[in-house]
């Protein structure tokens, strides 16, 4: 390891998915930041070209690519494309991810696989796409984006703490299964974070109070403030560089303090 340069992703290639915005922006920007060749995805065209706008304002060269991350085709078509424009990936961050808020007895089935499908079974799908590439290369990072439902669960949020829960456990899985290759699979559980995914839970009231879950949150922070995506960035770059080399199988709540703290005296 150099250790003047061990936070350095100079020469890498990093795949973030679904980072068209949100916390996926954030990290891929951060990648970037620190030296890194930056690709992303995510499904819808306009969501695409607004990205690589936002992108090249900040002066990154992001290649971005429309793909599902459930459909195995596709994912082993982008990593493809990928390995022939940028080269091997070193790193992914396996950001995208869905939520419905649903009571469980009110969500049916197809509700809860679609979730389960995007926030648990494409972080698999394209971990074993880029896996063998990290393996030629002898190194490789995976960063897999957690949450307070992986540890919590509350009202409406079934099927996401479950996918979420499964993707703590996946993520400790990839770290036993192929540390010996010199990969590191991680995982980042981000407190609550103002992004559009967390947009409901924020909105103001008709009289113009804050939304009862926003002032729940505050409460149950004790840095008493939703995070933002840049909060991420640090954490990112530690755990996609030389210097988390020897940390695998971990999960780095940045959460404010959240998990550590039982709340407010109401
Ligand atoms: P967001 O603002 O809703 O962004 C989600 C991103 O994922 C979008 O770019 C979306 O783009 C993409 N995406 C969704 N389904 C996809 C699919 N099937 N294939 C490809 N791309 C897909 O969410 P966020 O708040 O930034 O959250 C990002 C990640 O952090 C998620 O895994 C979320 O569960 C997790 N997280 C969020 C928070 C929070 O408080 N915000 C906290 C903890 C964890 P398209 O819709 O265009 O595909
Ligand atoms: C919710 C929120 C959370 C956050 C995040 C917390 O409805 O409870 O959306 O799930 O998105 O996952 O870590």
């Amino acid at each position: 390891m150099d250790r003047k340069n061990m936070f350095s992703l100079e020469g890498k290639v990093a795949l973030v998915t679904g980072a068209a915005y949100g916390i996926g922006f954030a990290i891929a920007e951060a990648l970037a930041g620190a030296g890194a060749k930056i690709a992303f995805n995510c499904r819808g065209q306009e969501h695409m070209e607004k990205a690589l706008k936002a992108y090249q304002e900040k002066g990154i060269d992001a290649r971005g690519y429309l793909c599902d991350v459930t459909e195995e085709e596709q994912v082993a078509n982008m990593v493809s494309e990928i390995e022939s424009e940028l080269g091997t990936i070193d790193i992914l961050v396996n950001n995208a991810g869905i939520i419905k808020r649903i009571p469980m007895h009110e969500m049916s089935a197809a509700e809860f696989r679609q979730v389960v499908d995007i926030d648990l079974n494409a972080p698999f799908i394209v971990s074993k796409a880029v896996i063998p590439g990290m393996i030629r290369k002898g190194h490789g990072k995976i960063i897999n984006i957690c949450s307070m439902m992986s540890e919590l669960g509350r009202e409406t949020v079934s099927a996401y703490a479950a996918a979420k829960g499964g993707l703590k456990m996946l993520t400790k899985n990839i770290a036993s299964e192929y540390g010996a290759y010199n990969i590191q699979c991680n995982g980042i559980g981000p407190g609550y974070i103002a992004t559009p995914q967390t947009a409901p839970l924020r909105e103001l009231q008709a009289d113009g109070s804050r939304h009862p879950f926003d002032r729940f949150i505050i409460g149950k922070t004790p840095a008493a403030r939703w995070g933002n995506p840049e909060d991420l960035m640090g954490p990112a770059v530690f755990l996609a560089s030389d210097a988390s080399d020897f940390v695998n199988g971990h999960i780095l709540y940045v959460d404010g303090g959240i998990l550590a703290y039982i709340g407010k005296q109401p």
